[in-house]
């Protein structure tokens, strides 16, 4: 939980470079943008309670960058948020910036570059802030994320989704950063120890896919969502959905050997579609067994589609004042602009586009935050009051897909998920007792997500769907949280914008196209 936290008097600190450099996590050989020459990149562990600074140099040639710290609620630090175009000009080739702020949460999450969709070629990595469990183990095998992989650079996957007609196709799924694939490549390999218990620590760090996943002769026992502590469950197969995260136990019981983690993608018809659907997978080895391929048998159904869990029950209870939640409605519209397809998704009546060169964050000191439609903010004035919104896709939505929700600054409560159906204002049949709490859930097919979250953290808050195409495309929104009460450290954000101005004015003499915010 994130009410209190012990105070370490402890920082750890990271420095960090971005490059451009080549890859070949599945045996292709690619472009890549990497932090410290890793992939994935270099995972930042902490102890609850602890101050982190970052220090990120850009080295690329000709990208700005930045690092958002996801699921972190930068609770008074908005300016450390990572987000261009709201919290932040990116840091421009050839300079630094560092990142500083405190883990008043703690179990499992993940880094990634906010600069368009740089994340997805490589900008991205685990983070682990030791705490405290619901179960106990022996053994933390530390982090596990998955990623669908795009063997073209993904700018060019991105610009072509924007006049497309469906999703682009993936090539791949990296566990752990590998694969095999046609032209090499290599399973993953975790080891286990006959006898003990393990913490595995799942992500999905990926950009289209869902990710299903089930380990062979060894069910998960699954004690946090997020980064929330829930009363321990046990699960054959997880779904996890573009964001979200697991913390399982997997006790190692079995006859020493190999075992097979099973990777399905949602199946193409929910997400988009994977040439390696049916083959994703990763060796779980016994300490002692020899090197072979596994032969396990698959011991459990794995789950499909593209659904949240639903067994998550947070240990630290709430309850949640009941209320009538606002509507937003989510709209999707590809029509031809200039003799091509633009692919756009509305929230409310606009796509939001922000100028990556003029983050919200200035804008609020300049002016107090007289923005434009298409920046798509909505004001939250009260403090410290439950915020209810209902998120709800147009049944007529030519593409009826369901969407990972990612809140920004705050956990949320999750008090309705439902697909193929419209919200029909009855509040009685909300989950207002001790609801899911995380900072990603999905938007269901054709329904609705009904949310809240307590208004206790003043800022400019990202709320987005976590797949970069959709949010080039304009899913996504801005809390403008008590813009009067807003304490952050200004000086980092206009600093920082001077010297992205500077660069770009040089490297783009004549203009530069902020093209379109997303992450
Ligand atoms: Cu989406």
């Amino acid at each position: 939980m994130d009410a209190e936290w012990p105070d370490t008097g402890n920082t750890v600190k990271y420095t960090w470079e971005v490059s451009n450099t080549t890859g070949e996590p599945d045996g292709f050989k690619r472009i890549m943008m990497l932090v410290n020459g890793q992939y994935p990149g270099p995972t930042l562990y902490a102890n609850w309670g602890d101050n982190i600074e970052v220090t990120v140099t850009n080295n690329l040639e000709s990208n700005g960058t930045g690092i958002h710290w996801h699921g972190l609620r930068q609770l008074g630090t908005n300016d450390e948020d990572g987000t261009a175009g709201v919290t932040e000009c990116p840091i421009p080739p050839g300079s630094s910036r560092t990142y500083r702020f405190k883990a008043t949460q703690y179990g499992t999450s993940w880094w990634h570059s906010h600069y368009s969709v740089q994340y997805s070629e490589g900008v991205v990595g685990a983070i682990v802030i030791h705490g405290p469990s619901t179960r106990n183990w022996d053994i933390d095998l530390g982090p596990l994320p998955f990623t669908d992989w795009f063997h073209t650079p993904m700018f060019t996957v991105n610009a072509a989704t924007l006049h497309a007609n469906g999703p682009p196709t993936a090539d791949n799924m990296l566990v752990n950063g590998t694969m095999v694939s046609e032209f090499g490549g290599g399973y993953g390999v975790t080891t286990l120890q006959k006898g003990k218990t393990h913490l595995l620590r799942l992500m999905n760090n990926g950009i289209n896919n869902w990710v299903n996943v089930a380990l062979d002769g060894h069910p998960f026992t699954v004690v946090a969502a997020d980064f929330n502590p829930i009363v321990p469950y046990s699960a054959n197969s997880l779904s996890i959905a573009v964001g979200q995260r697991y913390d399982v136990i997997i006790n190692a019981n079995q006859t020493v050997g190999n075992y097979w983690l099973r990777v399905d993608t949602g199946g193409g018809a929910c997400d988009g579609p994977n040439l390696m659907q049916g083959k994703i997978r990763s060796i779980f080895r016994y300490e002692g067994a020899n090197e072979d391929i596994p032969g396990s048998e698959a011991s459990a159904q794995l789950s499909t589609g593209c659904d949240d869990e639903k067994n998550l029950i947070p240990w630290v209870r709430t309850k949640v004042p009941q209320t009538t939640p606002t509507e937003m409605e989510v709209k999707f519209s590809n029509t031809v602009v200039d003799g091509t397809n633009l692919v756009q998704w509305f929230i409310g009546d606009s796509p939001m586009h922000i100028n990556i060169s003029n983050p919200s964050i200035q804008q609020i000191s300049y002016n107090g935050g007289n923005f434009t439609t298409t920046e798509n903010t909505y004001s939250i004035g009260q403090a410290n009051e439950f915020q209810y919104w209902v998120i709800q896709q147009d049944p007529a939505n030519l593409a009826a897909v369901p969407h990972p929700i990612h809140l920004h600054g705050h956990d949320f409560y999750v008090l309705a998920q439902e697909s193929d159906r419209t919200w029909d204002g009855d509040i009685s049949s909300l989950q207002m007792d001790n609801p899911p709490r995380r900072d990603t859930a999905t938007l269901p097919t054709k329904g609705y997500l009904v949310l809240a979250f307590e208004s206790d953290n003043p800022g400019l808050w990202l709320m987005h769907c976590h797949i970069p195409f959709h949010l080039s495309q304009g899913f996504g929104i801005q809390f403008v949280e008590r813009a009067f009460d807003i304490t952050s450290n200004l000086d980092n954000v206009n600093g920082g914008c001077a010297d992205w101005h500077e660069w770009r004015d040089e490297y783009y003499p004549f203009g530069y196209s902020e093209g379109d915010i997303s992450m």
